[in-house]
């Protein structure tokens, strides 16, 4: 049996579900998605710039982990680097004696949140970049400055990119070395992406795939030689807008609140973290729209999984087990289901209410502190011709949302037809969420 776990920092970050990305920099005020390097740092000036307001939009909207830009392609640094020139240190803002970096540890830490960063190896401006083994120095320097410098960092998200240097010249990234940096310095922090501890879903969209296995085969160019299977759970990381960047021509092409919703289901329903960016703009602020729409998701997500219908039935289930008080609440443990793990039988939890009751959504979650296990479900409901599917699927994880039609029945039934190992199922949700407009909530 597979016996691969998360850390207890994978935990925290898979339960915590949504994250918020901030691209911020210099490409904020040139209107560009990658700046060339070539930009004077005298363009980076933000009147208003208010982290606080980042931060407090980010709590009341329910994220938890908050990753910025400190350095993108551009190389641009948002804070005050001895390692290079180009920085805030050379701009007019806040008279050159200012410290975005700072500003924005000091806010997560006042609103509750865990802080991260996006540090690009890539670096346009830098004119060591090609020369790897000083550019690599060079990066690690700047590493070390972040990670000393600015309390606790949960989260290191390290792009791949990796564009030619001056004359052509081809950098090789040190990763062993950049995770090195990290773990001495940081031995909490997620390295995310290209990284061993979070991994890129595959896609900008925000979409994780219907099979979503947290535990992997390692990749070699992360990992090193390992061949044992590991903990490296997905990340879906999508724009509200259409670019990563704050553009003026995009203030009124903000994703709707459907689309939003087809995110969060088809990401945090799919076992994976939605790390949702919402760009501040030249003022430093997070934009009026964008806030709206986040303040949207949030009542939307609020009233739809507000209250589990499945606590009001009557549960038995098809193997020991500890009785339907454990499903009194969205949380409860049924750890008496891995008794009945040989599969001689599909191991099946049955809800019965007191009448008929409307649902559109069921939520299922396995407690995956101890593992992710099931490859092979099936949820149904009872008909006068008998049980019919309400959907079927593979992988659950942290999280799985099923969202089909509505129905009405008196009987739901979860069955596990295939397992790795020992199941827990940690929670079965039934709600009747709310139908958007264009109708996109409907999956299938
Ligand atoms: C990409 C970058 O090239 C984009 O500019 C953006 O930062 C995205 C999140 O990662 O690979």
């Amino acid at each position: 049996m597979l016996d691969v776990r998360p850390t207890p920092q994978q935990l925290a970050w898979q339960e915590s579900e949504l994250s918020m990305f901030l691209h911020f920099g210099m490409n904020t005020f040139t209107d560009r998605e990658w700046g060339t390097g070539a930009e004077d740092p005298s363009q980076f000036n933000p009147p208003r710039l208010d982290a606080r307001q980042w931060a407090r939009v980010a709590r009341e909207a329910g994220f938890r982990y908050v990753i910025l830009t400190a350095k993108h392609h551009d190389g641009f640094c948002l804070w005050p680097s001895q390692y290079t020139s180009h920085s805030v240190r050379n701009s007019p803002w806040a008279g050159g004696k200012g410290d975005v970096v700072r500003e924005f540890v000091d806010a997560c830490s006042e609103f509750g949140l865990k802080t991260g960063l996006y540090v690009s190896p890539w670096d346009r401006h830098e004119p060591s970049y090609g020369d790897s083994g000083a550019y690599n120095r060079f990066f690690v320097n700047q590493l070390t400055e972040l990670l000393t410098n600015y309390g606790e960092i949960a989260e290191v998200w390290f792009d791949g990119a990796c564009g030619e240097g001056p004359n052509g010249k081809r950098q090789e990234y040190d990763w062993q070395a950049f995770y090195e940096v990290v773990r001495a310095l940081q031995p909490k922090a997620l390295i995310a992406i290209c990284g061993p501890d979070i991994r890129w879903v595959g896609n900008e969209d925000g979409y994780a795939a219907e099979t979503e296995w947290s535990v992997r085969a390692p990749d070699p160019s992360i990992h090193g030689s390992g061949t044992n299977p590991i903990w490296w759970p997905a990340e879906c990381d999508v724009s509200i807008r259409p670019g990563w960047f704050w553009h003026p021509a995009e203030n009124d092409k903000i994703k709707s609140l459907p689309h939003l919703v087809d995110i969060y289901l088809r990401s945090v329903g799919r076992n994976s973290v939605l790390l949702l960016n919402v760009p501040p703009n030249r003022d430093g602020l997070l934009p009026d729209p964008d806030v709206h729409r986040l303040r949207e998701f949030r009542g939307y997500l609020d009233h739809a999984f507000g209250r589990n219908i499945a606590e009001q039935a009557e549960v038995t289930a098809s193997c020991e087990y500890a009785g339907d008080s454990v499903f009194t609440s969205a949380r409860s443990d049924l750890q008496a289901l891995q008794a009945a793990m040989n599969f001689a039988e599909p191991l099946c939890i049955e809800f019965s209410f007191p009448s008929p009751v409307e649902f559109n959504t069921v939520v299922l979650q396995e407690t995956i502190a101890l593992g992710q296990y099931v490859e092979r479900y099936r949820v149904q409901i009872r008909t006068a011709g008998g049980w019919r599917d309400f959907s079927t699927g593979t992988t659950i994880g942290q999280k799985k949302i099923d969202a089909r039609p509505r129905v009405t029945s008196k009987k739901l039934r979860v069955v596990i037809e295939g397992a790795r190992g020992p199941v827990r199922i940690q929670s079965v949700g039934v709600y009747d969420i709310p139908d958007l407009s264009d109708g996109s909530v409907r999956q299938k």
